[in-house]
């Protein structure tokens, strides 16, 4: 690859679990290096995108953060396809949310092209005290999706860079890696999040329950 296709190659990655289990914080950890205590829940999907070099590459990571509420999980799971890696988060403080991992697997193998990587992230490791899923568990669960398995801290930042530098080794590692490189994907990729971000979206998913006003400094990308 010659000096002016580098960071062209768009590799898109999708977060998605349950509600309140950390994406958007794993997302703004990651991209921002920041964290925020309060819950602004995540109304439709928004995304970032980061440049980061692989075994010399340089490529462009478009993440795409969905809404852990299952009114919009039907959003998620339309934009599964071209994604070249899917990462399942639940909190390693509630059950509930590991028991959750096969539904969203199942979504994942319904919905996402032959050969996309999963991986799985138990969040909130900062609350060992609380913790309710041992690591043995959550690794056997990883060996049954073949996924890799990350203990993360979107509060500390604990393990966070790794979960994105070493999904995406392992995609690079790949005969054909998904990537999602025309402008055309990535310009209507742009306009479906602006669509189901709106508000009529949110009148529509919600009944008319309007959700916490989203940062608008996360939304929009490249
Ligand atoms: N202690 C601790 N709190 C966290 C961590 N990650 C997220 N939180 C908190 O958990 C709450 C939910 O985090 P979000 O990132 O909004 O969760 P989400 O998965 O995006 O939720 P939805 O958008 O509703 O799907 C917020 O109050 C965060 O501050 C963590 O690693 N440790
Ligand atoms: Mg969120």
């Amino acid at each position: 690859m010659n000096q002016s296709q580098q960071g062209q190659e768009v590799y898109k990655i999708i977060l998605v679990g349950d509600q309140g289990v950390g994406k958007s914080s794993i997302l703004l950890r990651y991209t921002k290096d920041l964290f925020y205590r309060e819950y602004n829940v995540t109304i439709g999907l928004e995304f970032a995108s980061k440049k980061v070099t692989i075994q010399d590459n340089s490529l462009t990571l478009q993440i795409w953060d969905t809404a852990g509420q299952e009114a919009f999980r039907s959003i998620a799971r339309s934009f599964y396809r071209n994604s070249a890696a899917i990462i399942i988060v639940f909190k390693l403080t509630s059950h509930d949310t590991f028991q959750s991992i096969s539904g969203w697997a199942k979504d994942i193998h319904d919905n996402s092209d032959q050969g996309v990587v999963i991986s799985l992230v138990g969040n909130m490791s900062d609350l060992e005290s609380e913790r309710t899923v041992s690591k043995e568990e959550a690794q056997q669960k990883a060996q049954e999706l073949n996924a890799l398995y990350f203990e993360t801290s979107a509060a500390t930042g604990s393990n966070i860079d790794d979960i994105f530098i070493n999904t995406l080794e392992k995609v690079a590692k790949q005969l054909n890696p998904i990537r999602t490189n025309s402008e055309q994907n990535v310009r209507d990729s742009i306009q479906l999040s602006q669509k189901y971000s709106s508000q009529s979206q949110i009148n529509q998913e919600l009944g008319g329950k309007k959700g916490k006003q989203q940062d608008e400094s996360k939304k929009g990308c490249c």
